[in-house]
């Protein structure tokens, strides 16, 4: 085996990329199955995408209540959410009481970034190597490097001549930053743009927002906690979490659709669209439950959505350039946004047409689009990340004969339950490709993964399995269940992250399996169940 830096490899059981969500309760479950393991972490410290994403306005868009781990019951009381969508500090504060209350600070190496992987098949083990040098040879290795972690800046001619401040959403410093007195410009306006373009026009001298598509985008109404809610949640999270767990297709509990959009009359739907659109938040979308798979249907909600944003909106000019078209409502990540649409009112706030008028240029002074040039001091791209394969691919991860999982996945992720992939030998991803994790409750999902790639080692452990991958023909079959689901859907209809669209040269392949959480949490529990069927074991 090649010893790389020339430092003498560290053994331990586990290695473990990342200290978000997922990195986290993974380190305390491997803790319990007294496996030694190592944590590594590129950021200071943990939190993951509430460590990184402190723009203003960052905050969760599923009820802070369910947007939390449920594997540790005192935690569903102890912490008390003092919003009902918590901001990203709160997040951020509620994550490091995870890790010091399971201690687990303490098995993780901060500011430290893992640069390669590579299997070796005499010893049956990966070594990892990091930026700082360090050797770390396992006989596991697990990603939890995150779905939406790479962050993605345009390549836009002149983007670094530019001479004032700028920063992605995805990179925002831990220092403060000051809008105040400056002419800012906004690129992008999706659900980070959404939530950051409210917040700096209140004291940016001017705000210049530059929108390529427009997004559907619906009230968060945010607010304290409701305390009768959370009453209800203590008093019955045991139950509530199974049901996301078990019984629904998100891993939230939503307002249950009202069937089909297309059986209910204009009046009906027009009540329960303005019943849910003042209740605010992700509900809204589920009003129906054909408003994913039929464009008839789909087109109901739109309508409604567009008919809210002329309403909001006083320029009519603006409002049109606002109003999403040509793709149907959730193709993209529906936004839930504060006063987003009301931005556009103030007098400090010009919405700059990206689409007619596409960007050519950054250059020392602004931003330069096929029609003007716009003299800025700030720029704030909020212009999204390289999803679910992007923080992957970005190591040179090296699996059985030394192929890449970059060259491996050039036509897409290919993939066994969204937490495997042929070729690549004790090796899992947490919110992987493949998986339901980004069209869930993320949180839910993290926790089954967890749950699941825990007891296959434990397994393995105990049964002196040295060596598990998913068979190719195990990895087909379940590419092609999944490109029939999503065949079925509206969800490839728009060109977004959800497949892969937002990078240059990325293949088209939606990369979230639709099937719901709870459809998803019993085939694995069946192929676990089956003695992992569709893996090969030695
Ligand atoms: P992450 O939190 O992304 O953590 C991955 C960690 O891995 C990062 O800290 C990263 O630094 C580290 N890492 C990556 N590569 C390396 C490497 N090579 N070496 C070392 N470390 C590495 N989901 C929801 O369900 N509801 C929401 O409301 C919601 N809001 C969101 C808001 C924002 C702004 C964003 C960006 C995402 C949001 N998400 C939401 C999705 C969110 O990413 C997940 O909910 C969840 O936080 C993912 O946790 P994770 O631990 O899997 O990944
Ligand atoms: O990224 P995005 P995001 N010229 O890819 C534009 C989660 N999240 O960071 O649509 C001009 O959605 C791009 O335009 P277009 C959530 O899952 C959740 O906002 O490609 N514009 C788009 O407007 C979310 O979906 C929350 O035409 C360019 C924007 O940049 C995911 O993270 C909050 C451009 C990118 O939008 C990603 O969201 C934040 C160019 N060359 C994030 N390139 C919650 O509220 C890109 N754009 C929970």
């Amino acid at each position: 085996m090649t010893v790389e830096h020339g430092q003498a490899p560290t053994d331990v059981a586990v290695t473990i990329v990342g200290a978000g969500f997922s990195g986290l309760y993974l380190l305390h479950r491997m803790r319990g199955l007294g496996l030694s393991t190592r944590v590594f972490e590129a950021g200071s410290d943990v939190g993951g995408t509430w460590y990184w994403n402190r723009y203003p306005g960052a905050r969760c868009d599923v009820e802070s209540l369910e947007y939390a781990y449920s594997f540790l019951p005192e935690l569903e009381t102890e912490w008390r959410w003092s919003e009902r969508f918590a901001s990203q500090g709160e997040i951020l504060a509620y994550l490091n009481h995870v890790a010091d209350r399971l201690d687990l600070r303490s098995g993780i190496t901060f500011d430290t970034k893992v640069t390669s992987a590579r299997w070796d098949e005499d010893s049956k083990t990966w070594t990892v190597t990091t930026n700082t040098g360090e050797v770390v040879r396992s006989r596991h290795l697990v990603m939890a490097t995150g779905p939406l972690s790479a962050p993605t800046r345009p390549r836009f001619p002149g983007i670094d001549s530019f001479k004032g401040e700028s920063y992605h959403t995805g990179q925002w410093p831990t220092e403060p930053v000051s809008f105040a007195g400056k002419r800012v410009a906004v690129i992008g306006t999706g659900s980070s743009g959404v939530q950051v373009i409210p917040e700096i026009a209140k004291t940016a001298e001017h705000l210049y927002v530059f929108q390529r598509t427009a997004h559907f985008s619906i009230p968060a109404r945010n607010g304290p906690t409701d305390e009768d809610r959370r009453a209800h949640w203590h008093a019955n999270f045991p139950e509530l979490r199974r049901i996301a767990r078990e019984q629904s297709r998100t891993g939230w509990i939503p307002d249950p659709p009202k069937g089909s959009a297309l059986a209910a009359t204009p009046e009906e739907r027009e009540a329960e669209y303005r019943r849910r659109w003042r209740a605010g938040g992700p509900s809204f979308l589920y009003a129906y439950s054909d408003i994913g798979t039929n464009q008839e249907a789909n087109d109901t909600a739109a309508d409604f959505i567009r008919a809210r944003i002329r309403e909001i909106v006083k320029d009519p000019k603006t409002a049109e350039i606002l109003i999403p078209r040509g793709y149907p409502v959730g193709a993209k990540r529906i936004t839930i946004g504060t006063d987003f649409y009301e931005t556009f009112n103030r007098p400090n706030v010009t919405l700059v047409d990206a689409k007619a008028t596409p960007i050519t240029a950054i250059t020392e002074t602004g931003v330069t689009t096929s029609a003007q040039h716009v003299d800025v001091d700030m720029i704030v791209y909020a212009t999204g990340f390289d999803a679910l394969t992007g923080a992957l691919t970005r190591i040179d991860i090296r699996g059985a004969g030394g192929v890449s999982l970059k060259d491996k996945w050039a036509e897409g992720p290919a993939n066994y339950l969204g937490v495997t992939t042929a070729g690549f030998p004790n090796f899992a991803m947490i919110t992987g490709p493949g998986s339901p994790s980004v069209l869930s409750n993320v949180v839910t999902s993290i926790e089954q993964h967890v749950d699941w790639v825990t007891d296959l080692i434990a397994w393995m452990e105990r049964n002196g399995v040295v060596r598990i991958e998913p068979t190719e023909t195990a990895e087909h079959v379940w590419l092609e269940h999944s490109r029939a689901l999503a065949d079925a859907t509206l969800l490839q209809k728009a060109d977004s992250w959800y497949v892969g669209a937002n990078i240059p040269g990325k293949p088209r392949v939606l990369l979230a399996y639709v099937g719901g959480v709870d459809a998803y949490r019993r085939k694995c529990q069946a192929v676990a169940a089956a003695g992992y069927e569709g893996f090969a074991i030695e």
